[in-house]
């Protein structure tokens, strides 16, 4: 199977690699089945248009990995694929498609793989499509098949073949190193309504410890990573097992490895002794998922946060010695001028190296676009074309999109055009870090401002 990693609309991430697309790599490569990587990230349109076209000659699959960033350059090069060799079967997979298949099938996509891959991608090449679990297909109309039950046990799948992605590790502009991700757990129990559940639903499984240890010495030693991102949705939300795998960590005594918690970890889920043992490991930083500053705000988005919880939690991390930075969004429906104003300050008022904000968008798939769809307006059509963070793709009727864009334009510049700001990270970094502030800012704000 061809895979095929499409264009991001505004990636100014730190690693152009797909974690899902490694995982399917690697359960066909187990099946014996031959697969090729495109990553449309590092090339050039017309590069990556030449590479599909002379690959295809082998392959009679195309499988195509979908997101909210990502949807519509997924569509132009199902596209393009359909003009050019239109018997190839085009699969997609991935939150995005897993939400809208409805609308993929036929004209984009001949097999949407709905929810995780792994196992589902594999029969497609021996068994009948009507006996798959957990696809729709086209066959004189959309036939949609049975619901697929999650991988019950994460150790039963094999790695993900990371070494796809090796070179787009090179290209992660936040770590001092080849960079890699890895995931220790799969889904969260929580039910913040931004959220799009497409492909995990709820529940959390758990990886064994021992397996996830065994994956990272391999990206260490077999293929010189020195950045490991953790990225599951929850991992600290199981203090014994960070204690255990910190604890078998610092045994391996990695030098010159650095290792961060990069999804937005809850406040409320760890503690003093848990930061200190996360830095004791090897972590540098990590990054809390705060969202808004005002608990009214957040009590509608189900976040289920106690705002006045977030400030003593960031003050115990950064006195652990760990870099601080956090998330937060703006405009959701309900919010007004003051609670953004309130979201801005609260993170000034935070000892945060670095604060990401983006406008909370209804992506497919969360309870959020369901709210939007019955008392907002669409922007975009948001399931068929790749939603930015930075620009509203959504309003409600007491909140217009011109206000949201207005604030998170004040947000970025307030927070960081700060001179004390600014001096604080000089002397705790160095002068030589003023460069390097300056060029954060500007990736931050390079497509908000
Ligand atoms: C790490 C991460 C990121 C990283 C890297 C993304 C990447 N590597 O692709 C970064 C930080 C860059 C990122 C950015 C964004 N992200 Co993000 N991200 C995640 C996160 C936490 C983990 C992704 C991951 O590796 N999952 C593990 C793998 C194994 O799962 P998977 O990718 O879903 O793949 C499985 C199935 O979907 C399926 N599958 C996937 N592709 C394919 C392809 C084929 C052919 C087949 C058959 C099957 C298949 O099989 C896979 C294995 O089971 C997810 C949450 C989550 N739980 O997935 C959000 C998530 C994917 N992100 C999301 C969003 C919205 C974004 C942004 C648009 C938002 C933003 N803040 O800017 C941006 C997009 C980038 C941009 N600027 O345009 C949403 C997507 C919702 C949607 N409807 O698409 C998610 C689901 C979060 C959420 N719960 O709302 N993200
Ligand atoms: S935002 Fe985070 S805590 Fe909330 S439901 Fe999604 S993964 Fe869970």
């Amino acid at each position: 199977m061809l895979l095929i990693n499409p264009v991001y609309l505004d990636f100014i991430h730190s690693c152009k690699m797909n974690l899902g697309l490694s995982y399917i790599a690697s359960s066909l490569r187990a099946k014996g089945k031959k697969t090729k990587l495109i990553n449309c990230q590092l090339k050039t349109k017309p590069d990556y248009e030449k590479d599909i076209l002379s690959s295809l000659n082998e392959y009679n699959y195309v499988g195509i990995t979908t997101n909210a960033g990502n949807i519509t350059s997924a569509l132009e090069i199902a596209k393009f694929i359909r003009e050019n060799y239109p018997q190839k079967k085009i699969v997609f997979g991935g939150p995005q498609a897993t939400a809208v298949y409805k609308r993929l099938i036929p004209e984009y996509a001949d097999i949407v793989v709905r929810g995780e891959g792994e196992e589902a991608v594999c029969e497609l090449f021996d068994t009948d499509l009507a006996e798959i679990k957990g696809i729709a297909y086209w066959d004189n109309g959309l036939k949609v098949n049975e619901t697929r039950l999650k991988n019950a046990n994460l150790d039963d799948l094999s790695w993900p073949a990371h070494e796809l992605f090796l070179d787009s590790y090179k290209y992660c502009i936040f770590a001092n190193g080849v960079c890699a991700q890895v995931l220790t757990s799969r889904g969260c129990s929580f039910r913040c309504y931004f959220c799009s559940r497409s492909a995990y639903g709820r529940g959390v499984r758990l990886r064994n410890i021992d397996s996830v240890l065994e994956e990272i010495d391999y990206l260490i030693n077999n293929l010189g990573v020195r950045y490991v991102e953790i990225i599951d949705e929850c991992f600290t939300s199981f203090p014994a097992r960070v204690k255990e795998f910190c604890e078998k960590l610092i045994r391996k005594n990695y030098k010159r490895v650095t290792f961060t918690i990069n999804n937005g970890v809850r406040p409320d889920v760890c503690d003093m002794e848990m930061f200190a043992l996360i830095k004791k490991a090897g972590f540098k930083q990590i990054r809390f998922g705060i969202e808004s500053g005002s608990q009214r705000v957040l009590n509608e988005m189900n976040k289920n946060l106690d705002l006045s919880k977030v400030r003593p939690t960031v003050m115990a991390a950064k006195k652990s010695g760990l870099g601080i930075s956090a998330y937060f969004m703006l405009g959701f429906p309900g919010e007004t001028l003051k609670s953004m104003r309130q979201t801005i300050d609260f993170a000034k008022s935070l000892p945060l190296y670095r604060a990401m904000f983006a406008i909370a968008a209804p992506f497919a798939g969360s309870e959020l676009y369901e709210i939007v769809r019955k008392k907002g307006e669409f922007l975009t059509d948001i399931e068929l074309s790749s939603v930015s963070v930075f620009k509203a793709s959504s309003q409600m009727p007491t909140l217009s999109a011109e206000d949201i864009e207005s604030y998170l334009k004040k947000a970025y510049k307030e927070f960081y055009l700060r001179p004390g700001f600014m001096l604080k990270r000089i002397v705790a970094e160095g002068v030589f870090m003023l460069p390097m502030i300056l060029k954060r800012f500007k990736i931050e704000s390079k497509y908000k401002i």
